[in-house]
């Protein structure tokens, strides 16, 4: 389903009064907002074809009904969303859940969205039907050269899939690793991926970015081959200059400073690529923004401050996804979130005083650069943000039309009550 333009604009014109208001506020006090609007116009979050479904534990899953069933279906869903906030401009597959049977016409469909192709995703972490030989020890640094061929084949298939898209990127997360101590020669198994990531990176196009994901444990709970940015960042340097670290927010240990790795990792032009969500204790995949708000902003800083420093483009040069999933919420109505917590962090980043915050730091005024952060982030951005969106055509307040239009009652009657989306 759609929403029509026309509900869209009903639902603008009914709010513009109550958003001018709240948008004089706060346009008095910033400098070049017509800059600031732009940059968040430009800022667009890909959707990941998995999070459209209600995600589930090992005990469960319980969905809600109307889960997309197909590839058109998902790319219908994201460009549902992206017409009401018009920052979700783009879908990253997995493959072989959503293998584009006739990529022209995913192509036509994902245009009349106005949505990209973002990086292209593999999997090793699952055996799949017909499968010639296990990745229960692992893919890429599998003892068996059999397997880690095969896992080599996949990745590549991988990208001739997004080569037909239009993708330019691979993201390659590895769960090898080993349960118990013992279980694995260290050495042998970073050699083992190095070499195999090195075949898979022989296979990208010119113009082609490959992001190597870490994460610390699960499914493997003794080591992980790619377990934090420093091994990720050991690949990515041997592989060369399309390699690059990719973050994900949840794939750390617990108190990690995540927005010092990403300040460290843009330094060295090795960040590629990053992967929102929100976590209490570990890959907790939940909304972006429901838990560590302030640390999103800290992070947000860095990534300004970096990208800055490097003359990078905010919307393009870095690799910006939602990796998350979802148990107890309308996955739609989750995403409408998360996208909107991005879009205000980003905001906040945007109105740190820089200048101010450069001479604290070079006067070592401790207090002065915490008053800095915290009056960014402790200002109400969200008329902004509602702005950008309006003057994109979006609307000022995406879940409540989401809502008021009943998206999910639709496509229930649409699609039905039990379907379930692939992958899950
Ligand atoms: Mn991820």
């Amino acid at each position: 389903m759609q929403i029509d333009k026309y509900k869209i604009e009903e639902h603008n014109t009914f709010l513009q009064k109550d958003h001018q208001r709240k948008l004089d506020f706060i346009a008095a006090d910033i400098k070049d907002i017509s800059g600031l609007l732009q940059k968040l116009i430009e800022f667009q979050v890909a959707i990941p074809s998995w999070a459209l479904g209600t995600g589930g534990t090992r005990f469960g899953r319980f969905s809600g009904g109307g889960e997309p069933g197909n590839l058109e279906e998902k790319i219908e869903d994201i460009g549902l969303l992206h017409s009401l906030n018009k920052s979700s401009g783009a879908i990253s597959l997995h493959i072989p859940w959503d293998i584009p049977e006739n990529a022209t016409h995913i192509k036509a469909l994902a245009a009349q969205h106005q949505l990209k192709f973002d990086a292209m995703n593999s999997n090793t972490f699952q055996n799949q039907p017909g499968q010639k030989l296990s990745y229960k020890f692992g893919s890429m640094q599998h003892v068996d050269k059999a397997v880690r061929k095969q896992a080599v084949d996949h990745n590549i298939e991988v990208i001739k899939y997004g080569i037909e898209l239009g993708s330019e990127s691979l993201t390659v997360w590895l769960s090898d690793g080993s349960c118990f101590p013992g279980q694995l020669n260290f050495r042998k198994a970073f050699q083992n991926t190095l070499e195999s990531l090195q075949e898979v990176y022989k296979a990208l196009p010119d113009q082609w970015k490959m992001f190597v994901e870490y994460k610390a444990f699960e499914p493997n709970f003794y080591s992980t081959t790619v377990g934090d940015w420093g091994q990720s960042l050991l690949y990515t340097s041997k592989l060369g200059k399309k390699a690059y670290t990719l973050v994900d927010l949840g794939h750390h240990l617990p108190n990690a400073n995540i927005e010092q790795i990403v300040a460290l990792l843009l330094m060295e032009g090795k960040l590629g690529g990053f992967h929102f969500n929100d976590s209490k204790y570990g890959d907790d995949d939940l909304t972006v923004g429901s838990i560590k708000p302030y640390q999103l902003f800290l992070i947000f800083n860095e990534l300004v401050e970096g990208m800055d420093a490097k003359g990078m483009n905010h919307a393009n040069d870095l690799g910006w996804m939602i990796d998350a999933s979802h148990n107890v919420k309308d996955p739609l109505e989750d995403l409408l979130q998360s996208v909107e917590a991005i879009m205000i962090t980003y905001a906040q980043a945007l109105l740190i005083d820089r200048r101010k915050l450069s001479d604290a730091q070079m006067n070592n005024d401790t207090v002065a650069a915490q008053e800095i952060l915290q009056q960014a982030f402790r200002t109400d951005v969200r008329p902004l943000v509602a702005e950008a969106r309006l003057r994109s055509g979006g609307a000022l307040e995406p879940l409540t039309l989401f809502r008021t239009e009943k998206v999910r009652e639709k496509l229930i009657k649409e699609r039905g009550s039990k379907t379930v989306a692939t992958g899950l």
